[in-house]
């Protein structure tokens, strides 16, 4: 049996986590994993700062477990930063070492419009220098080259998004011949 692992980067506030929910919603009849970076660092990842090294620590540790899921033919979905493209490389090494399926999910928000949303407050935190080390304003986003899909949230809804997420999944599934 195949497993799935659904990865979904970007800034933060990009709606990697609005849209990982709109897909879980939309695959009712399958079990999923969802590891979303905000709540893995309350438990898995709990004391963990934003340097590199402990991003990269909070990015493989999911990765086990993505990849654990993986093994047993699981599904799941991931929406971290995950800012760093050889870590992101590292993860898809992980799930497909265990025979998985890795889709990444480039939620390609730009940053003056996450800037421009700042749901969480966080940006301007950021750019009063309050926050440090924080994703795009002070730390680095290194653009994915290679995602399997790339999400544009200005053009198009949550729902929208989640819908072209799901068309990938499910013509991979097809493939692999799961329906
Ligand atoms: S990652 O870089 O290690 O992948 P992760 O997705 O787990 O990050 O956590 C990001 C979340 O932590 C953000 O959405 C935001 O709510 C919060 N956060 C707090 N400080 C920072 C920071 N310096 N940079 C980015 N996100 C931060």
């Amino acid at each position: 049996m195949v497993g799935y692992c659904i990865w979904f980067t970007g800034l933060s506030g990009s709606g990697k986590s609005t849209i990982a929910e709109k897909l879980l919603e939309k695959l009712p009849n399958i079990s999923i994993t969802i590891l979303d970076g905000d709540v893995v660092r309350t438990h898995l990842s709990k004391g963990l700062g934003f340097s590199k090294e402990d991003r990269d620590t909070n990015i493989l540790r999911i990765g086990f477990v993505a990849s654990e899921i993986i093994k047993h033919g699981g599904t799941v979905i991931v929406a971290a930063i995950s800012p760093y493209l050889e870590t992101r490389n590292k993860v898809r090494a992980m799930v497909e070492d265990n025979h998985g399926v890795f889709i990444e999910v480039w939620v390609a928000t730009s940053l003056e419009e996450c800037i421009k949303r700042d749901v969480k407050g966080l940006y301007a935190k950021a750019l009063s220098g309050e926050i440090k080390e924080f994703t795009g304003i002070s730390d680095p986003y290194e653009e994915p080259k290679d995602a399997e899909i790339v999400i544009f949230t200005t053009d198009f809804s949550p729902e929208e998004c989640a819908e072209k997420v799901l068309d990938c999944l499910n013509a991979v599934r097809n493939l692999f011949g799961d329906t």
